[in-house]
């Protein structure tokens, strides 16, 4: 059975589940994190639940970082990595219609989950959710809420060309994105008319392995 180490508020490690949800593979969830544990955030004072920092996982993860995973004899790090892994070995028409074209374009934009709204949105977790209220910024939260309005403008127009974000299907690469924009919803931020999101969110909200790993607000909110 494949092992994940990770955190339910963890959004890596999120992703990774509703991948294994959406393919159906069966796993084991070890908890484990050096910055939570199960009351809330060690910048709040709170014991994290651990494990990263023993040998036997930096050996796996040299990073101390969630989620990991063990499939058989195959060790991974890097969240959309796993899910491009999982996708490939597991379920390639339903994660990617077993196209390359298809593939490229969903991780095209894993990469820019990562690379362009994920530093933002890390700022909002930190200042909203994360830190001790006397430690937050509102400045912080209004440079980074303004700063998301491209990428939530970017991912509006595509999803006004194709019903998601890759083409007619759902693919791996609605999962990152639609993490992201299921926690920007949930701040509660001043946001413009994305009607095109909205109409897709509304669609992809509702799939069971969205339901199971990512709607519940705690998730995403508590730390
Ligand atoms: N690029 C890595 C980043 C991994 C990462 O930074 N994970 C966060 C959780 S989202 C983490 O491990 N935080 C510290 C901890 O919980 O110990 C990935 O996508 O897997």
């Amino acid at each position: 059975m494949l092992t994940i180490w990770g955190r339910p508020t963890s959004a890596r490690t999120q992703k990774v589940l509703w991948a294994l949800g959406e393919i159906g593979i069966e796993f084991e969830m070890i908890l484990a994190s050096g910055t939570m544990g199960p009351d809330g955030s060690v910048d709040k004072g709170n014991a994290p639940y651990g494990i990263v920092d023993t040998l036997e996982y930096r050996a796996m993860n040299p990073n101390g970082t969630v989620p990991t995973v063990m499939d058989g004899e195959f060790t991974l790090w890097e969240s959309n990595s796993i899910i491009q892994y999982l996708a490939m070995k597991y379920a390639p028409d339903s994660m990617y219609g077993s196209e390359i074209e298809t593939f490229a374009s969903a991780s095209r934009w894993m990469d820019w989950e990562g690379n362009v709204f994920l530093p933002h949105q890390h700022t909002l977790v930190m200042n909203l959710v994360r830190l001790p209220p006397e430690e937050r910024n509102p400045d912080e939260v209004e440079s980074a809420r303004q700063a998301l309005l491209t990428p939530l403008r970017i991912i509006d127009d595509q999803l006004a060309r194709t019903p998601f974000i890759t083409g007619d299907r759902f693919t791996m690469g609605d999962i990152p994105i639609g993490m992201r924009v299921h926690r920007w919803f949930l701040f509660d931020l001043e946001t413009p008319d994305l009607p095109h999101m909205q109409r897709w969110y509304d669609v992809i909200r509702q799939r069971p392995a969205f339901l199971e790993y990512i709607a519940d607000p705690a998730l995403h909110l508590s730390g």
